[in-house]
């Protein structure tokens, strides 16, 4: 077993995982990540890192598992034996978590729990800590109590997404405090980058932006333009799930960037960006409201900074243009800076419509 630290992730062909990945990967860590099977090949976020698991000096490495299999998860954690493991594995879309409760709830809350177990299992039979990095989320906060929301701020949430990222909240928070575990939450507000999947609402409208552009697409259908989010750069928000699993104890974290903007703000910045008018082809569909929303979240990230050191680096108006940007390219049009997006091999199906 290599001298280098270990980390495992789940979730790791999501948008987070990729970028957690790079930063782990030039940090000198060996990656090991899990992976589902799946009847096509989903790791076109990962295939730029790819190295061939048959060379001495691979410092990446993938493994069938699921977050709904623990008897699995528990296996991979006995024979990677690693040093941190973030858990970023979920059914994450909160609109589809309306329609598939049990199975989001099966993957985010069950997935956690299932995790938990096999690190306390692992734990009891070794003398050794394993670092547990929770993805917890803004949506968690969810009908509003407070703003802007901080580590006291109560729960309220909406979807069974958000009921099953609380659940994991609180165990991760019992397993803490039950069995010594060093185990952290991030509560991380909405963060993009051009590796956002695809029907996430912000990438939804760059990509639509580059297919009007480009003549192939005339009208992007959208729900509910009222809703307010702190949006930030995924880039800058893996760094912070990083430093909460190096500090000298355990423990919870908002991690966001104190601006808020409503979906209307984010499509004016976004077309006004390549001079169009958004109002000439945004159709609201109903088909993408939700049961419930969450109308505003707004992020204070001031322990965070205090005690990690950490600070969004990327503004919203940099963070809409470099997705829009990124977009473009993909389709081979030039981008308003003339720039290149190092994200470009990275972006899926490009070409295939955004009114999912
Ligand atoms: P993505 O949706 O991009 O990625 C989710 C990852 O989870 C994918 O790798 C997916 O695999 C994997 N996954 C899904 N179901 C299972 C399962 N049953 N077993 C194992 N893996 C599974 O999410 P993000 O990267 O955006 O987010 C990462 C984490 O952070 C998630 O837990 C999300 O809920 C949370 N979060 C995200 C925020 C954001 O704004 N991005 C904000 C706050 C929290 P596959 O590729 O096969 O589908
Ligand atoms: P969210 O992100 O629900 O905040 O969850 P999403 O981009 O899906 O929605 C943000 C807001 O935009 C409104 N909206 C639309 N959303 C989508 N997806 N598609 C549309 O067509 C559309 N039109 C308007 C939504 O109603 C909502 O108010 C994300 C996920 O990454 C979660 O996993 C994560 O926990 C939270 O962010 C923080």
């Amino acid at each position: 077993m290599s001298k280098s630290k270990r980390a495992l992730i789940t979730g790791i062909t999501g948008q987070d995982g990729s970028y957690l990945s790079e930063l782990l990967l030039a940090k000198g860590y060996e990656v090991h990540g899990i992976i589902r099977r799946s009847s096509t090949i989903n790791t076109d976020r990962l295939d730029h890192m790819y190295q061939d698991p048959h060379l001495p000096d691979t410092k990446l490495f993938l493994h069938y598992g699921d977050l709904t299999d623990g008897t699995g998860l528990g296996r991979i954690l006995e024979s990677i034996r690693p040093h941190e493991v973030f858990n970023l594995g979920a059914q994450s879309h909160v609109r589809v978590s309306f329609d598939s409760p049990e199975y989001t709830v099966d993957t985010v809350g069950m997935g956690t729990l299932r995790l938990l177990e096999a690190l306390r299992d692992y734990h009891q039979r070794n003398d050794r800590q394993i670092r547990f990095y929770q993805a917890g989320s803004s949506e968690m906060y969810g009908l509003v109590q407070a703003v802007p929301q901080n580590e006291a701020t109560p729960f309220y949430p909406r979807s069974p997404y958000a009921c099953a990222k609380v659940y994991a909240h609180w165990q991760t928070v019992n397993y803490r405090e039950s069995y010594g575990l060093f185990a952290c939450n991030g509560i991380l507000f909405n963060h993009e980058s051009p590796r956002r999947g695809e029907t996430f609402v912000t990438r939804k409208i760059t990509r639509a932006i580059a297919r009007i552009v480009a003549g192939q697409q005339k009208k992007l259908y959208l729900g509910n333009l009222d809703s307010k989010r702190d949006w930030g750069y995924a880039k800058d928000y893996v760094e912070a799930m990083w430093l909460m699993l190096q500090q000298e104890k355990p423990d919870d974290y908002v991690i966001s960037t104190g601006e808020t903007h409503s979906v209307r703000e984010f499509l004016e910045a976004a077309f006004t960006y390549v001079n169009l008018k958004w109002e000439d082809y945004v159709e609201i569909d109903p088909r993408y409201f939700r049961p419930a929303e969450v109308d505003l979240l707004l992020g204070d990230s001031s322990k965070a900074k205090q005690q990690l050191g950490w600070e969004p680096k990327v503004t919203f108006k940099d963070l809409v243009e470099l997705m829009v940007d990124a977009d473009l390219e993909a389709l081979n049009l030039p981008n308003p800076k003339g720039t290149h997006s190092q994200d470009v091999a990275t972006l899926r199906n490009a070409g295939q419509p955004s009114n999912w």
